[in-house]
């Protein structure tokens, strides 16, 4: 049998440089306010840290619209910066992944300004330029493709008079992957440029968008909308497993590990495609089956809440039933990233009397779950959604922004359809994963330094003064404890947890979510109650059970709290 790869084992903790640590008091985050917490992170049990774009960029979506991969954007630090942090991570025993989004660059890249300059410029074709339509006289574009921002996909460009191609804002043109001269710069100068310089592997941006399929006219879905949804034409396209193993073969020579993004793709046989091992595309990938849960046809068209335990559990069943699928395929375990609202605030409770107990619920809940674990930050100090007082001025993604004012536009300024699209946003916005980090009781919440004359760039959450990394880490109780003493469970019983079958002994249960784990001849039962009322249990016949963890701290009653989890070895 080959060693386990180390991925499989890995904890991962993820980092948006913006709203970590600001080192410098100019209120964004930066490379050396990652480089002093080093320590903190590495006490929580992690053993991986994954960096979000750090690249130079100018900013229409934090990052994600890259100007030069080659260059650390200037407020975060510089090159040598992100070396020596590199070397950092890797002298207290951890590894380092890096964000790579080569779907698209920003319009600011040396390769579409070049690209979009003339209709024969060389590198013309590397993006998706395509002529116009004209319907009665009046031009329109080559599709009815809607963008992951709202609008049309396709961006008129006066200069040349085509359209060019972007699924996310019109800054994001798309990479035509279809090129082979655009792959090979791809590879040298996003992936191979800082494998050079030691990262450990990457977190592959929209992975599944690099092939595009059928690029004709999508179904119509939203009769009120110019733009229909597109994503199950433009996501895992003809070429995807090509492309897919030609970047493998760079990543192999490296050992560099991968995790894929998979938005729009609900097959679990297409999911399988990407990560069983022998078909050399991905080692794992990042489904939205969980985090998909309640939107609504666009994501925030949807009423708060808007989704039931069973559904909740059937989407994890999914995503561990990979490992069942195929032997030689793997799976993640996440709640949290940058693209999603609070888990504590989503899933369970943020009332002031019940967080800490739901934080510490979805902490047991994850970590008795197989495949690769992904910690966002602030997760395990149970940070929430800010609060739905705040104005709409607070909100600064795009993603929000942008579908406000469609609603605007669409309802002439309704109050009351503004009035819901706020409460959508509360819920669901990205916004709450990107306020800075609680790092104290203090000014700024200790996210800048006390003496800055800047503001951070989002406004910090109100609630330091109860929830905050430095009071948390003396105390054994906080939700950060919690998650300190569940790592090391699970590290306790890797076999079990990480790589065990998963079992849902009661799919159908509005309350509890009950679940077995088994490796060889170890068994665990796990127990959550996802009430805010004390459920009497029952605990299937068994000849012995040995409690490992109340995520509450109690004894064997026969009883659940309110939001507690409990996790019983049986023989
Ligand atoms: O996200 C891709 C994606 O499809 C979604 O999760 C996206 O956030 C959602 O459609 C918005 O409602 C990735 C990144 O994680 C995200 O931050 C970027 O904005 C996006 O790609 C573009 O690079």
């Amino acid at each position: 049998i080959p060693p386990r790869k180390w991925w499989k084992d890995a904890i991962i903790y993820q980092i948006y440089p913006a709203s970590f640590k600001d080192s410098n008091g100019d209120g964004v985050g930066d490379l050396n306010g990652i480089l002093s917490e080093l320590d903190y992170i590495h006490s929580i049990g992690v053993n991986t840290i994954w960096i979000c774009p750090m690249y130079d960029s100018p900013q229409v979506d934090m990052g994600y619209d890259i100007r030069d991969y080659e260059k650390v954007y200037p407020p975060y630090g510089t090159n040598e910066d992100m070396e020596r942090l590199i070397g950092e991570i890797h002298k207290r025993g951890m590894r380092v992944v890096l964000d790579l989004v080569v779907n698209h660059t920003s319009d600011q890249h040396a390769w579409f300004r070049e690209s979009r300059s003339s209709k024969d410029n060389p590198k013309r074709d590397w993006y998706i330029w395509r002529p116009a339509r004209y319907v009665d006289g009046k031009r329109v574009p080559p599709n009815n493709w809607l963008g992951n921002f709202g609008g049309s996909v396709w961006q008129w460009d006066d200069l040349t008079q085509e359209y060019y191609l972007h699924l996310f804002c019109p800054e994001q043109p798309d990479l035509n992957w279809e090129n082979s001269a655009t792959r090979q710069a791809i590879y040298k100068s996003a992936m191979e440029f800082w494998l050079e310089r030691g990262v450990d592997g990457f977190r592959v941006d929209t992975v599944n968008m690099y092939s595009k399929g059928d690029m004709s006219d999508a179904p119509i879905t939203d009769p009120g909308s110019e733009w229909q949804f597109a994503g199950y034409q433009y996501c895992n396209g003809p070429r995807m497993a090509e492309f897919l193993r030609e970047m493998n073969e760079v990543l192999e020579r490296y050992d560099a590990m991968t995790v894929g993004e998979c938005p729009h793709t609900p097959d679990m046989e297409r999911v399988l495609q990407y990560v069983s091992a022998k078909a050399k595309q991905l080692n794992m990938v990042f489904q939205f089956d969980v985090v998909d849960i309640g939107h609504g046809p666009y994501k925030f068209q949807t009423t708060p809440k808007n989704y039931t335990l069973p559904s909740f559990k059937r989407a994890i069943a999914s995503t561990q039933s990979l490992l069942r699928r195929a032997p030689d395929a793997w799976t993640t375990v996440f709640l949290e990233n940058h693209d999603q609202a609070r888990s504590i605030s989503r899933f369970t409770s943020d009332a002031p009397q019940h967080r800490v107990a739901g934080g510490k619920l979805l902490s047991l809940m994850m970590c008795a779950l197989s495949g690769t674990l992904f910690l966002y930050q602030g997760q395990e100090l149970g940070m929430i959604n800010f609060p739905e007082r705040w104005d709409m001025s607070e909100y600064k993604d795009i993603d929000s922004t942008n579908y406000y004012k469609m609603v605007a536009e669409r309802s002439n300024n309704d109050p009351e359809a503004l009035a819901a699209a706020k409460k959508s946003l509360q819920h669901l916005a990205r916004d709450h994963a990107r306020v800075p980090m609680s790092w104290a009781d203090a000014p700024f919440n200790g996210f800048s330094p006390p003496e800055s004359t800047s503001t951070p760039w989002m406004r910090p959450l109100e609630d330091a003064a109860t929830c905050n990394a430095r009071q948390q880490a003396g105390d054994k109780d906080s939700v950060l404890g919690f998650w300190k003493k569940m790592l090391a469970l699970r590290r306790a019983h890797n076999d079990l947890f990480v790589h065990g079958e998963f079992d849902d002994l009661d799919v159908e249960s509005e309350e509890l979510f009950v679940f077995t784990k088994t490796w060889r001849g170890e068994k665990a039962l796990v127990m959550c109650n996802f009430t805010d009322k004390v459920v009497q249990m029952e605990v299937p016949d068994v000849s012995k059970r040995e409690l490992l963890v109340s995520s509450l701290g109690r004894g064997d009653e026969e009883n659940l709290e309110a939001w507690e989890g409990r996790v019983y070895l049986l023989a």
